[in-house]
């Protein structure tokens, strides 16, 4: 532990309920809420992302899968389990989501991963950002992504490195200061790895026997495109209806919009 004091500063920060993780977005682009899911949570949650990936390996294909570099992941996995929807419920991390992102984010992707066993390759040990192929960078977070751990992240099962700080520099460094600065997220099944999504991340190769899974939720600002259009169900309140765009589809026609604008002006004044 490093000797807490200091001079010469010329403010000094306050502490709220997340100011810490908070502090850590900003500076470093990443954060670790530890115990955010519950173990029975974590445990459906493998079953579930098993049983959708092998669904959505076989109506693809294997090898298509592979051929477009998309093998070994499983897409939108709130529309085929709806366990899923648990990780929007995360009290801490919607207060994240709601003090970077504000109240009208939305859920753009939500993608399972299972790293390979045995060292085996993937698409995800590359580096990149989730907001791929933006060399330049905003004074504020355009998307946070949300790494639900389910098996252990270790140094064995190739947890994921982030480059800290990489959210505010335009470009990716070089090799050797990424090989220098790497910091590997090692955190338990259960945590929640919250990150800037500009913020360069690979995932590790996973020398372990099984294979290392997690759940990549993806929020960002209501500009940005979502990558599938979530369905509507029974039963959502009406931040979960927000979170998924289900009231921010983009609308048929001008008429259509202009309706809508008014049903929902209306009903904030009735
Ligand atoms: O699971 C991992 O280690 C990496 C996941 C990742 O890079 C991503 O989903 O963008």
């Amino acid at each position: 532990m490093t000797n807490p004091a200091s001079y010469g500063l010329t403010q000094a920060a306050t502490a709220t309920p997340h100011s810490l993780a908070l502090e850590e977005l900003a500076r470093n682009g990443f954060t670790i809420l530890t115990e955010a899911l519950s173990p029975g949570q974590t445990a459906t949650m493998r079953d579930a992302l098993d049983a959708v990936l092998a669904a959505q390996t076989a109506r693809f294909g294997a090898e298509r899968l592979a051929a477009i570099g998309d093998a070994g992941q499983a897409r939108a996995l709130l529309e085929e389990a709806p366990i899923f929807l648990d990780i929007l419920q995360v009290a801490a991390l919607e207060a994240l989501v709601e003090a970077l992102l504000g109240p009208a984010a939305l859920v753009m992707q939500q993608n399972g991963i299972a790293m390979p066993p045995q060292g085996a390759a993937h698409h995800q040990q590359s580096w990149h950002r989730d907001l791929p192929y933006q060399s330049w960078v905003a004074s504020k977070p355009l998307a946070l992504g949300a790494l639900a751990v389910l098996d252990d992240f270790t140094a064995v099962s190739g947890a994921t490195f982030f480059l800290p700080g990489s959210q505010s520099q335009p470009d990716f460094p070089s090799a050797a200061y990424a090989a220098r600065w790497a910091h590997q997220a090692i955190t338990p099944s259960g945590s929640i790895v919250v990150f800037d999504a500009m913020c360069f991340h690979s995932g590790g190769v996973n020398r372990g026997h099984a294979p290392r899974r997690a759940v990549n939720t993806l929020f960002g600002i209501p500009l940005l495109a979502q990558q599938i259009a979530f369905a509507d169900r029974p039963g959502l309140d009406p931040k979960m209806r927000q979170r998924l765009g289900l009231d921010y589809a983009p609308q048929p026609g001008v008429d259509a919009w202009r309706e809508g604008r008014h049903r929902r002006l209306a009903s904030r004044t009735a």
